[in-house]
This record gives structure tokens, C-alpha cells and sequence, in this order.
């Protein structure tokens, strides 16, 4: 007797599409085929899609941030949205504040996420402060204990790191296998900027974006790849909102390097236009890297059509807009520089991709379960534990309806910003149905009982880390295979 049985729905992994039922049992899927047998609980899946759930590497949830600013999202919110729309992991990130030691930075986190996720979720460490201990003690038996990836940046004067510690932080991932993320921005280029945009009372918030151009991330880009080519380590290149960026990692990856870019709905679906909003209404489309121009959106789909990009995640980050801890803040409402960076987005991740992408014909249902899922679990070491649909795969699967039509409106969401930046947008193709380790979480949209039962999940190190010579093999673009 099996615990569930899912049946009559089509299929879909990184590389077929076929019909099939699956058997699930202790939260493992233990059969895929025909007349399986016997289940405690059924699932008709029939006339919809059954998809590896998505796993959103890229989330930030109850992160601190500027004084007076909160972030809109706990875990229980967070993850609750996430689940919705599709997820069944995501992976927020763990912020090193400067003079903290990263194990101490990470019981506080834990603690915020325990007992109240409703995905499973894992977490990157954010190093702002890499000091000898970090370096040389804390990050390697961190690594060890499933913490094997990192995020640092380049911009912002609280978390920037020099570039000598940049490459501080990438020979600890060679020596230790973690795998790095860096945000690209060039901080002095962007603070020369800002003076003169305060200088000359231009401070709205469509200033934002004129003040982080396209040069400031493509720089920075090829910075980070120059970096890791000294040290000789793969690197993690997260929301790239460009074409010249994404020039730069072509031509890393020409040169052999191991590179893996990711974009984001952001840069797919708006423009620096939408930050020219009425009173302070661009507030709300405030995040960096900003979103760019129409032919940034065309390159960045050509990025995720021809396997430029191999992760495609949300970055939500997630503020109130009518919110004195958020994005109108007192500070915020004077200047664009005071106005918290970020968005929220990871309910509407996938059917945004889904539909934009799937059922606009720009790529096939394989490539999208790779983008939402496969590569994610494969780059950040869940593979094949999750990420695919396979015997002995957690039974992590969302079931979407391909004809399901909606119209994006914050009120149906379930995060606990007070706005979405694609409201009212009409999309095609909606995730109904959510199962999470064997357990059917969201059923025809419905909450299940016990859903809030998400686990922490430490991971192994990612396939791709380590120096290039210890090579994995990359598709013909440079990407994950
Ligand atoms: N970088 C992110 O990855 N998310 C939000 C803000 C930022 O700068
Ligand atoms: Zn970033
Ligand atoms: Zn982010």
C-alpha cells in the first residue's frame, strides 16, 4: 500500500515530457508508470501538468536591513507565499553583520525559520565581515556542516568587500568546495553618481536606476569573473539584468571559465520606466540591480531561451510600499537613496515564467523545469534529491493547470508586502495543487492542514565547485549540463 498515488497527469523532467502516475511512500517517490497499485490518498492529475516543485535559490526572508526597515516577510509568510506559487524549497539568505561570526549570525536565523516554513528551505551565508576566523575557521567547518554556498557584494557600504577580500573568500571556496554568488556592482561608480544626482535635487526615485547604469554592473561583472580566474573557482553571477553583462560571462566561459548566471523576473517584465511612477509610486519597482530598458528584457529572455542564464529565481526581497518601516519610509520619502532595494516576487516566479515563456512558445516544458527547479537543486548541491522527478526523489511535485487564466492582483496573494509589481498582469497557467515530501500541502489551492511542516535541509556541495581542472561538464553556451 502506498501512501499516495498521483495519477493521470503528464509528466515533465529537465528532459522528457510523458504520462505517467507516480507512487509516493514515507515522502520518497518509490514508482512512476501505469496501474500502480493501491494508495491511501489519490491525486487525479489528469488534464494538468506534474511538475517537479520549484525550488527558489535566490530569497530573502526577515534579513535585517537599514535602520528603521523591515523586512515584509517572516519565514511563515514567506514560505507560505512561496508554496503557493509553486515551490516546494527555497533557499533565503543568512546575513553576516559586521564583527559577527557566521555561526552566531546562523542560530538566530534558524531559530526565526523554526517550525514555521511551510516549504523546505536552506540557506546561503552572506559574508560581510571576512576576517582570519571567518576565513579560516568558521567557513570550512560551516561548509562541512552543509552551509556550501555564499553570497558577498560588491556594492552597498555595509556589506561591499574589497577586492582583496573578494579573492580571500574565493580561495576559501576553493579550498573548501563552497560555491560563491556575487552581486555586481560597482559601489564607487554608483556613490559618484548619487552625489551628483543629490547635487542637483534630483532624487525620485527613477534615480535609482540612472544612478546604477548598466556600465557600474557589466564592470563589476567582469571584475568578479576576473577574480575568479585569478583563483581559479567557478562563480555564481546572480541577477544579471542585462546584455553586456551577460557578454561578460559568454566570454568567461569561452575562456573555459566555470560560470553560472542567473536572471530574474524583474528583468524579464519591467523597465527603469516603471520607477518614474506618480507620488513616489516607483518606490515600489526599487531594486538592484535596477530593471533596465525593452531591448534588456529581449536580451534577457535571449538569455533564457539560449542557456545564457541556468537559474532563473525570484530575488524576492520584499518591503511594504505604504510603510514607514518600508519603502516610505521618512528617509525614503525624501530621496531615492533611503528607499529599501528590493521586491517581492516569489509567488508570481513561476507562472510568470510559465506563462510568459511556456505558453508564449520561447521555451519548451523541459527547459522551464530546468530553470525552475533542476538547475537550482543541481548548482546548489539538493541533486537529485530534489529538483527531478525519480525514484527516490523526495515527492516534492507541483501540479499545474495549464488552462488556468488569472489576472495577478496582490489582494490573492499571500506574502505580506502591501503590493505585487506585476499587478495586474493576465497570466496562463497557474500551480494548483502542492506536494511537499508525499504530504499534499496545497490542494486545488487550498491550505492543507499541517502544511507549516517544512524542513530545514543542510546540502552537499554543489557539482560545480571547485577549480576548473576538477571539471563538470558544461552544455555547448558554458552552462549546466
Ligand atoms: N541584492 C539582492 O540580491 N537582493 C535585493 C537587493 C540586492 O541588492
Ligand atoms: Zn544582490
Ligand atoms: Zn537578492
Amino acid at each position: 500500500m502506498f501512501d499516495l498515488l498521483i495519477r493521470g497527469g503528464t509528466l515533465a523532467t529537465a528532459s522528457d515530457v510523458f504520462q505517467a502516475d507516480i507512487a509516493v511512500k514515507d515522502g520518497v517517490i518509490v514508482q512512476i508508470g501505469r496501474d500502480l497499485g493501491e494508495a491511501r490518498n489519490t491525486v487525479d492529475a489528469s488534464g494538468r501538468y506534474v511538475l517537479p516543485g520549484g525550488i527558489d535559490s535566490h530569497v530573502h526572508i526577515s534579513q535585517p536591513s537599514g535602520e528603521g526597515i523591515v523586512m515584509a516577510d517572516d519565514f511563515e509568510s514567506g514560505t507560505r507565499s512561496a508554496l503557493f506559487g509553486g515551490n516546494t524549497t527555497v533557499m533565503p539568505f543568512c546575513l553576516q553583520r559586521k564583527g559577527e561570526g557566521l555561526r552566531s549570525a546562523l542560530s538566530d536565523y534558524h531559530a526565526l525559520a523554526e517550525g514555521n516554513c511551510y516549504t523546505d528551505v536552506s540557506f546561503h551565508l552572506i559574508v560581510s565581515d571576512p576576517s582570519p576566523q571567518v576565513l579560516g575557521q568558521e567557513l570550512p567547518a560551516l561548509v562541512e556542516d552543509g552551509y556550501t554556498s555564499l553570497k558577498v557584494f560588491m556594492t552597498y557600504e555595509d556589506l561591499r568587500l574589497s577586492d582583496a577580500e573578494i579573492l580571500g573568500v574565493l580561495d576559501t571556496a576553493r579550498r573548501t568546495g563552497a560555491l560563491v554568488m556575487v552581486h555586481c556592482e560597482n559601489e564607487d561608480a554608483i556613490r559618484y553618481l548619487i552625489g551628483r544626482h543629490e547635487a542637483d535635487g534630483d532624487v525620485a526615485p527613477k534615480a535609482h536606476a540612472t544612478t546604477r547604469p548598466i556600465a557600474a554592473e557589466r564592470e563589476a561583472t567582469h571584475r568578479a569573473l576576473s577574480l575568479a580566474e585569478i583563483v581559479d573557482v567557478p562563480l555564481v553571477i546572480v541577477h544579471v539584468s542585462n546584455r553586456e553583462s551577460m557578454e561578460e560571462i559568454e566570454r568567461a566561459r569561452r575562456r573555459g571559465r566555470k560560470v553560472i548566471g542567473e536572471t530574474c523576473p524583474q528583468y524579464l517584465m519591467l523597465t527603469a520606466e516603471d520607477l518614474d511612477g506618480m507620488d513616489w509610486e516607483g518606490a515600489k519597482f526599487v531594486c538592484s540591480p535596477p530593471p533596465r530598458d525593452k531591448a534588456s528584457q529581449d536580451a534577457c529572455w535571449d538569455g533564457i531561451e539560449r542557456g545564457v542564464f541556468d537559474l532563473y529565481s525570484s530575488d524576492h526581497c520584499p518591503f511594504r510600499y505604504d510603510d514607514p518601516a518600508g519603502k516610505l519610509n521618512p528617509k525614503g520619502r525624501e530621496s531615492f537613496r533611503h528607499i529599501p532595494n528590493g521586491i517581492p516576487g516569489v509567488e508570481t516566479r513561476l507562472p510568470i515564467l510559465f506563462s510568459e515563456g511556456v505558453m508564449k512558445g520561447r521555451i519548451d516544458l523541459p527547459r522551464f523545469v530546468v530553470l525552475s527547479s533542476t538547475n537550482h537543486a543541481k548548482t546548489y548541491g539538493l541533486y537529485p534529491k530534489k529538483g527531478t522527478i525519480a525514484i527516490g526523489a523526495d515527492a516534492d511535485l507541483a501540479i499545474w493547470d495549464p488552462a488556468a487564466t488569472r489576472t495577478i492582483r496582490h489582494a490573492d496573494l499571500h506574502d505580506a508586502s502591501d503590493y505585487s509589481p506585476y499587478e495586474g498582469l493576465e497570466v496562463t497557467g497557474w500551480p494548483t495543487t502542492i506536494i511537499r515530501g508525499g504530504a499534499v500541502v496545497v490542494d486545488d489551492g487550498v491550505l492543507g492542514e499541517g502544511a507549516r511542516t517544512g524542513r530545514y535541509v543542510p546540502r552537499d556541495r554543489s557539482s560545480l565547485a571547485g577549480p576548473t581542472e576538477t571539471d563538470v561538464e558544461q552544455s555547448s553556451t558554458g552552462g549546466i549540463r
